[in-house]
């Protein structure tokens, strides 16, 4: 990535994201030096036309504890402006709270959250660092939108040291219900941090009914109901500030994961070639996170193997997992967990030079990963709860042949979608497997319905993509694109 340091006033951006991370890495060289590189991503393609067309500029952490270089604009025009984070703060901020509190209380508790309050007030302050730098870079009147768990007091915090900017939230995973949500000994700050916003967007219209019962728990008034993509709700404080809820479902950029050239077809075989021809590849792709339920796939297939369902002479299952939040307990068990499971399954359904399983722990580059989507007859995502999923609909996109079939937990947001998908309760491991069955036995004895079926979803996605979301997310919000 190449660009300029900016020394000028930055104090001009009408339009503001904040997040978490700043769409870059930032490696510092041996020398000491520092680098920038891009790190694209669904959310970066969406949202650079606008921060573009806006005199954009985007807050987040570099990713780099106690560094915090100079603001940079990137070749489109945008404004990187990075929040420095200490040692400590990462390991209370991130790690802490947003990762071992409010993560597992938002997926509904699938491991129990840690309330600690030196983790609540690092948060409150981390919050209030990124805030007090978006009130820094914010032209008057301008439009900030606050991405996601991390960040939920920023709104409440931005709203009362700049009452004249428009604010906005997307939570990027699951809103649970009230009555797990009263868990928090901090709720009520929480949930007033995020009605700062004047529009808040969730997922799924279940996720925005949730919020709206909490706030009437908390006895505010709410007026019309959660709709999607339409602000059919409203909270109304009691200083007259008016908060917007509604359902944006996200989506991916399908640009570059549709088209498949002959040398992109060319490799998709020599893979299966050199897997030995299996008659089904089968595949599954998560950051390793126990949401995302990788043990329990793994132990359908063990079953499904061990009965016969399935024979290990027809089948090959390629899991890949990107390393992720390995310091914290949970992540380290589950990896333990699965790689046992993979090391198990091969060593008593494998055979040298063929095993049943291929595991890679590690990210691999997005050109590879549509190849592994297309070759795969069947993609198991089998989250117990996933606020959308996005691999589900990288998957959809990369079968413009209509080959394929998707096996999507209920519990995953893009199944409200994705409703030609073969649903399975991944807390059933019967069910895994007989969905699993079902999807491997259709594409022999049903091809055209299985087509059908994949030929709705790719239609769904590609017309539903990530600008579709994101504007609909801004139009909503009364941003004019002006690109
Ligand atoms: P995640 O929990 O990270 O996102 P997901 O939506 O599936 O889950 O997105 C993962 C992304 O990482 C996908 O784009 C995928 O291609 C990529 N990825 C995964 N494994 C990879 C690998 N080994 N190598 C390279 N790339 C890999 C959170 C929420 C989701 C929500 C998104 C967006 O938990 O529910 O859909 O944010 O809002």
């Amino acid at each position: 990535m190449t660009g300029t340091t900016n020394t000028e006033n930055t104090a001009n951006n009408s339009f503001v994201v904040v997040a978490n991370r700043l769409p870059v890495d930032l490696t510092i060289k041996p020398d000491g030096s520092l680098e920038w590189t891009a790190s694209p991503g669904g959310l970066v393609t969406a949202l650079t036309p606008v921060l573009a067309a806006h005199q954009g500029c985007w807050v987040g952490w570099p990713g780099v504890a106690d560094e915090a270089p100079e603001p940079f604009r990137t070749e489109d025009g945008v404004l990187l402006h990075p929040v420095r984070l200490s040692d400590h703060d990462y390991e209370a901020f991130y790690e802490g709270f947003s990762n071992a509190t409010l993560w597992p209380l938002y997926h509904d508790l699938i491991v129990t959250p840690v309330y600690e309050r030196e983790w609540w007030d690092v948060y409150r302050e981390v919050n209030l660092r990124f805030a007090e730098e978006v009130a820094a870079v914010a032209a008057e009147g301008a439009t900030v939108w606050v991405q996601d768990y991390q960040l939920q007091m920023v709104p409440g915090i931005l709203r009362q040291m700049r009452p004249d900017l428009t604010i906005g939230f997307f939570l990027h995973i699951p809103f649970p219900s009230a009555d797990l949500f009263r868990q928090l000994p901090w709720r009520e700050e929480l949930t007033r941090g995020l009605m700062g916003a004047d529009l808040i967007g969730f997922h799924l219209e279940s996720n925005a009914r949730n919020f709206l019962d909490l706030a009437r728990e908390l006895g505010l008034e709410v007026e019309g109901e959660a709709k999607i993509r339409e602000v059919g709700a409203h909270i109304n404080m009691s200083d007259g500030h008016r908060v917007g809820v509604a359902a944006f479902p996200i989506s991916i950029d399908c640009s570059g994961l549709v088209n498949f050239t002959l040398e992109d077809l060319g490799r998709v075989e020599q893979i299966r070639s050199e897997l030995g021809n299996p008659q089904r590849v089968i595949l599954g792709v998560d950051r390793m996170d126990y949401t995302k339920g990788i043990l329990q796939r793994l132990t359908a297939l063990e079953e499904m193997l061990e009965t016969g369902a399935v024979d290990a002479e027809d089948i090959t299952f390629i899991q890949v997992a990107t390393p992720s939040r390995e310091r914290i307990d949970h992540y380290r068990a589950t990896r333990a967990q699965v790689e046992e499971a993979v090391g198990r399954i091969n060593g008593r359904f494998g055979r040298v030079g063929r095993p049943v399983v291929h595991y890679l722990h590690r990210g691999i580059p997005k050109d590879l990963l549509r190849i592994y989507y297309r070759l795969a007859d069947v993609m198991l995502v089998t989250p117990f709860k996933d606020g959308m999923n996005l691999v589900a609909k990288e998957y959809v996109a990369c079968h413009n042949d209509y080959s394929g079939a998707l096996v999507l937990s209920e519990f995953a947001g893009a199944a409200d979608e994705l409703v030609d998908a073969h649903l399975c309760n991944p807390f059933d491991i019967e069910n895994i497997k007989r969905t699993l069955w079902t999807a491997l036995n259709g594409l022999d004895t049903d091809p055209e319905g299985m087509a059908e079926r994949m030929k709705a979803m790719h239609e769904q996605v590609t017309t539903h993509d990530v600008d579709f979301w994101a504007s609909s997310f801004l139009d909503s919000l009364g941003v004019k694109e002006q690109a």
